[in-house]
């Protein structure tokens, strides 16, 4: 794991204020990164500004919306104050929370690997499973120990981002290392899982049924993709989504090793989720359609329709089944 820029020492000192923002469609990782280093930030005399472009639609996020503001413009924020970025590239990835902040001095904490952020006070890691680790490791470098509510709020990010620590193989020591002094300071395992996995609505338990339906497999059964109409999302509603037990699901099918889901967001533009369960480099074939994100699991927004951008995902996914 990369050090602390030595910059952040400073930097987390010199202002009064600290406004703390992370990407649109926020995540447990992203909101809990921002509150835990929230949290922090208050414990050592800093006012803090937390700024969500939302929509808060997971539903284990959904109590902490009302701590965040859409953007600066209806706050006063004081005279001496910066702009943390959690669990993106920068300020491009926050949406309409963008707003204003581009005058401020600004640090950027994320574990991105296609993060190409560079600077004094860049502090990117694609070799840990979530940004909570890194806000984990900055309290417990450069503050005192770490609140329950803290942990647990990191905990509670980390299991996000490794969907409870299944997506970690054995080179993961220093993660569990992490975990563990999250527990020692009072985060509960059992409750974090419930928070995580409880709550969900019937209607995602059929939608999910309604893509499972549709999967085609493709090069001998290794990749499998599947899609939802804009016609299921105005049916279900965003809130319907449960893209974790929807790949979950996938996964465990003998012989998976890839997975394609992608939605019609709009009449002539769709997002789409990308996962791996090993050897398969997701971030590639998400890259070269302009998205990013990990090597097991990737992300992207594009112009089309589902049955014309399908064919395409196959054919990018080529050279990795060939080899
Ligand atoms: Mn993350």
């Amino acid at each position: 794991m990369k050090t602390i820029p030595p910059a952040y020492a400073d930097f987390f000192q010199r202002y009064d204020a600290y406004i703390l923002a992370s990407h649109k469609e926020p995540d447990g990782d992203s909101i809990s990164s921002t509150l835990a280093l929230g949290s922090w930030l208050n414990r050592m005399g800093k006012k803090t500004i937390l700024l969500s472009a939302g929509p808060f639609k997971r539903p284990e996020i959904q109590e902490y919306e009302p701590l965040f503001i859409p953007n600066i413009s209806a706050t006063a924020v004081p005279e001496n104050t910066a702009v943390v970025i959690l669990d993106c590239s920068g300020i491009e990835r926050i949406g309409d929370a963008a707003q204003g902040l581009e005058i401020f001095p600004m640090a950027v904490i994320d574990h991105h690997a296609t993060n190409e952020h560079s600077g004094d006070l860049a502090y990117v890691d694609g070799s840990v499973p979530a940004t909570t680790v890194l806000v984990q490791n900055i309290i417990e470098t450069f503050g005192n120990s770490l609140s329950r509510d803290e942990a647990e709020m990191l905990l509670f990010g980390l299991c996000t981002d490794t969907g409870f620590f299944r997506h970690l193989d054995e080179r993961s020591a220093e993660t569990f290392a992490f975990a563990s002094r999250l527990i020692a300071a009072g985060a509960n395992p059992k409750s974090v899982f419930a928070h995580m996995n409880g709550g969900k609505s019937w209607g995602s338990r059929i939608l999910i049924s309604r893509i499972l339906s549709r999967m085609r497999p493709y090069y001998d059964g290794k990749l499998i993709v599947s899609w939802e109409s804009k016609e299921d999302t105005d049916e279900y509603g965003l809130e319907g989504r449960d893209s974790d037990s929807l790949y979950q699901l996938i996964q465990s099918i003998r012989g998976v090793e890839a997975i394609v889901i992608v939605r019609q967001e709009t009449e002539d533009r769709c997002s789409v989720g990308f996962r791996s369960l090993n050897k398969i480099d997701v971030s590639i074939v998400a890259a070269s359609f302009g998205g990013g994100g990990h090597r097991q699991a990737s992300g992207l927004s594009i112009e089309g329709k589902i049955e014309d951008l399908i064919p395409r995902f196959i054919e990018a996914f080529k050279p990795q089944f060939q080899n």
